[in-house]
């Protein structure tokens, strides 16, 4: 722990989102970004002591400034860390072969049911041990924090038993105990139907139900569960019961929504009083308006979109309906294989009618809210976690307007600097720590 006081000087805009931690931002508030201009940041044992102009804060601190590390952000933003509330981190293997084939014109569904997809990825991670899956996941990790990501939720779903699910989830609480990047976890056992129960899905839905669920919420290893709810995975009457079989043991429900079909999934996520619904590439104006009713936050997932070559979610519509939303990579090896969050800022504004402000609230406070992460990071504000993001532009349009380069050039988190002129400070190769 750096014993030092890192002060952050004279950020041209100072992003702080103050006020938004109590609720997910909705509306027209998500084009207020609460902009502090030369602004300062004191930061001091991990967290956020003093946000302000630089004036202000080099008066209160007057007579420590000789103490603090100094970070100069002139002509520069200054972003909360951002978090990607959705990912499924850790697995074995990788499909560039069906990134091929789908090039050459088979559809993302039509690979998964001939035995490909997602059970191509469970057989790798299956095969994996838990010191591979560790070593790759940190790799991706790495990447992740060099594109200023600070917090991330990691889902299982490629164990797709017990005890492989079980082994990816011990992965990811290793992970976020050595790693900087902190992970919050969700059990994804039902992702896709193992082969050997295609002919009868309704049994390995009460596998999930009455066996994997119950372990995994007694071992604590998972905060959420999720469900793939899609035409040929699961169905919306599936989907619900295992969600409900989480929420009877504490996982709180979350769930893949109107990716491929219009499939009843945001109706579902609205019933289920759900923390969040993912994708919605073809929600129904219907299910827009109950998740806005019921407070669900939509992650949106452009780069899924943009790499399966589909119509990106509307989230225009989202926003203007009420509903709150948040971005994400959906880091995976068969969908969207990226860790650049900031390109999917750019494709929120490109591909999904979303402002330069909207997909900065969507990648730091509505992120936190769709994790239950908002008490501790998202925003800048005295108290939170000193998660926090230089990039080299002088306004946050431009960051959307430079687009698809890593324009990132310091990283804090938790009050350490990690990247520094756009390179990990530490050794953060692979240990087995
Ligand atoms: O491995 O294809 N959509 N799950 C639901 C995925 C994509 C991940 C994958
Ligand atoms: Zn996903």
């Amino acid at each position: 722990m750096n014993k030092r006081p890192v002060l952050l000087r004279h950020a041209a805009q100072l992003i702080t989102l103050q006020g938004t931690s109590e609720q997910p931002v909705t509306g027209k508030a998500m084009s207020d970004l609460h902009i502090i201009e030369d602004g300062a940041v004191w930061i001091e044992d991990g967290f956020i002591q003093m946000v302000d102009t630089d004036e202000s804060v080099t008066a209160f601190y007057r007579d420590r400034l000789h103490e603090a590390h100094v970070i100069d952000a002139t002509g520069r933003v200054v972003t909360p860390g951002l978090i990607d509330a959705h990912t499924h981190l850790v697995f074995g293997g990788s499909r560039e072969q069906e990134y091929e084939m789908r090039l050459a014109g088979k559809s993302y569904m039509e690979i998964m049911n001939a035995g490909g997809g997602i059970h191509n990825s469970t057989r790798a991670t299956q095969a994996a041990s838990e010191e591979e899956l560790y070593e790759l996941s940190y790799k991706r990790l790495n990447r992740f924090l060099q594109y200023g990501v600070t917090t991330l939720e990691a889902k299982s779903g490629y164990g797709l038993t017990l005890e492989h699910e079980m082994k990816q989830l011990r992965v990811a609480k290793r992970l976020h105990e050595s790693h900087p990047i902190d992970i919050v976890s969700t059990f994804m056992g039902a992702h896709a139907v193992p082969a050997e129960y295609k002919q009868d899905p309704d049994r390995f839905v009460d596998i999930v139900v009455n066996e994997m669920i119950p372990e995994v919420a007694k071992s604590g290893l998972a905060q959420f569960n999720d469900v793939f709810c899609e035409h040929g995975v699961f169905t919306p009457e599936q989907s619900e019961r295992i969600l409900r079989a989480g929420m009877e043991h504490g996982l709180l429900p979350k769930i893949h929504a109107d990716e491929i079909e219009p499939y009843q999934g945001a109706e579902l996520a609205a019933r289920l009083g759900a923390v969040s619904a993912d994708h919605l590439l073809r929600a129904s104006d219907e299910g827009i308006r109950q998740m806005a009713e019921k407070g669900v936050v939509a992650v949106l997932l452009p780069g899924t979109a943009f790499f399966l070559k589909a119509e990106a979610a509307n989230g225009r519509k989202m926003i203007d309906a009420g509903v709150a939303v948040a971005l994400s990579t959906d880091r995976n090896p068969g969908s969207s294989p990226t860790e650049n969050l900031p390109f999917m800022m750019n494709l929120g504004c490109q591909t999904m009618g979303m402002t330069p402000a909207e997909v900065v609230v969507a990648t730091t406070i509505n992120a936190a809210h769709a994790i239950k992460q908002a008490h501790r990071v998202g925003s800048l504000e005295k108290g939170k976690v000193a998660d926090l993001v230089v990039f080299d532009a002088p306004n946050y349009a431009y960051m959307q307007y430079h687009y698809a380069v890593n324009l990132v050039e310091t990283v804090i988190k938790a009050g350490q600097i990690v990247v520094e002129k756009g390179r990990l400070t530490d050794d953060l190769s692979v240990s087995s720590a």
